[in-house]
């Protein structure tokens, strides 16, 4: 809304909602970054959300670039999606006893990624990392696990040593609760630095089960992977007989239909995938080499459950999404369109004379603001949060919603169109100006 020339954000019902959340749930979210902790203020509370557009509980309205962290790739309410889902639900949203649907969208993934020859479904991309870790140590029967610093994997024990995301975001990279002994086994690696791994594995590689990265860091901020980096670690993995799990749990059918491994045309051993397989509703993945895959229970003795995994509701989600994103025209339309945000935040950057170091693949972005490139956790960490604070508050006012932390990535949906890019660009000439 804006008053006088001058944009007023009434939040009264999210302010007042978020006084009353705090009385039932830790910090009145569900979701630790959806606090505004890296941002301050008080978190927005969503009613409804339909293309590119989301609408607040006080009516206003803004051009979504969180897209629920990166499932809603098509827009939110997407009316085939949703129909599909309706559908569905009309005949049971769970069984608890095997589907078709579940074997669809098995093919689905597996048509666009190769690599993975078995899959199985679960709930969350953390469900999907925990499983893949105790998959690979079971197949292994070795203990060690390498990952890397700023790199999120969900909230998995074992995992948050050095994470990023939400833990950075909140300065706990490392949580309180996790006792020592589930962190022995873990060696967090700087992301990028290929000679470190292949120093670590040169000493004790008999002992590492895997090695888990998100082949495109996007829980930094998005980290591009330097040249030759993916590729060094599938040559020491295969070398020292280590599962590689590359963590597609954000970038998978996001930066391309077949994600990162496609673009880089790299085999990982197990791949975990979530958000867009979901279409929006709760479910994870992890699937690969059938060798590997056949180790897990019932077949297998490496043993892994759940209720709802796969049931139909979920299932017909990803189905439905998954089906559209199979038009190749829908990936070169969502690189134009994320290309025409890119390049405009740039010059907008450029032309203020803000120091500003940007990073964009698929239809995932970032605006880093720091004098430097990022290419790890450690020139991540280095950005100036408090100027991105301005740039998330004052985009806020004029409509625009980005991820409320600099150590998350912006998203594009197909649903954004050349008018909602180009206001988005001018609001932030605007905003350019106070930060
Ligand atoms: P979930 O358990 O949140 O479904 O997925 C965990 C996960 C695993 N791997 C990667 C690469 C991920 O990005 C995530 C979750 N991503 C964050 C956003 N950066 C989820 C947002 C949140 O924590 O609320």
């Amino acid at each position: 809304m804006v008053h006088f020339g001058i944009s007023i954000l009434i939040t009264e019902k999210s302010k007042k909602a978020f006084t009353e959340a705090q009385e039932f749930i830790p910090g009145g979210v569900n979701s630790p970054v959806r606090a505004f902790g890296g941002v301050g203020g008080t978190p927005i509370f969503f009613k409804s959300g339909s293309g590119c557009q989301l609408t607040d509980v006080d009516d206003n309205k803004y051009v979504d670039y969180v897209g629920s962290w990166g499932p809603l790739i098509l827009g939110h309410a997407e009316p085939s999606v949703v129909a599909r889902i309706q559908d569905a639900v009309a005949k049971g949203t769970s069984f608890g006893a095997p589907t078709e649907l579940e074997v669809r969208l098995a093919q689905l993934i597996k048509e666009a990624m190769p690599s993975i020859e078995k899959i199985r479904m679960v709930n969350s991309g953390t469900e999907a990392t925990m499983s893949a870790i105790r998959l690979a140590r079971g197949f292994t029967k070795r203990d060690g696990v390498i990952k890397f610093e700023g790199c999120y994997h969900g909230h998995v024990d074992s995992l948050l040593v050095q994470a990023g995301s939400g833990a950075t975001t909140l300065g706990a990279p490392d949580s309180p609760g996790i006792p020592q002994d589930f962190v022995k086994h873990t060696i967090s690696l700087p992301y990028n630095d290929i000679e470190a791994v292949r120093d670590v594995c040169a000493r004790c590689g008999k002992e590492i089960a895997c090695i888990i990265v998100e082949a495109v860091a996007g829980n930094m901020g998005v980290v591009l992977p330097k040249k030759g980096y993916l590729e060094g670690l599938r040559e020491i993995t295969q070398k020292h007989g280590i599962v590689l799990i590359f963590d597609e749990v954000m970038t998978g059918f996001r930066v391309a239909h077949g994600g990162v491994q496609s673009i880089y045309n790299i085999k990982p051993d197990i791949t975990t995938l979530g958000k867009i397989i979901g279409g929006g509703l709760p479910v994870g993945a992890y699937g690969g080499k059938k060798e590997i895959m056949d180790n897990i229970s019932p077949i297998g003795a490496v043993y892994q459950a759940g209720t709802l995994s796969g049931n139909p509701a979920a299932m017909t989600a990803g189905i439905a999404t998954l089906e559209i994103l199979k038009d190749p025209s829908i990936y070169k339309k969502l690189e134009e369109k994320t290309k025409r945000l890119a390049t405009g935040m740039e010059k907008v950057c450029n032309d203020a004379k803000i120091p500003a170091y940007h990073t964009r693949i698929g239809s995932m972005l970032c605006t880093f603001f720091t004098e430097q490139p990022v290419t790890d956790y450690a020139t991540a960490k280095k950005c100036n949060t408090k100027r991105y604070a301005k740039f998330f508050h004052g985009m806020l006012e004029k409509g625009y919603y980005f991820a409320p932390s600099q150590f998350e990535a912006a998203f594009v949906s197909l649903a954004h169109g050349e008018k909602e890019i180009d206001a988005t660009i001018a609001a932030f000439k605007d905003v350019a100006k106070n930060i």
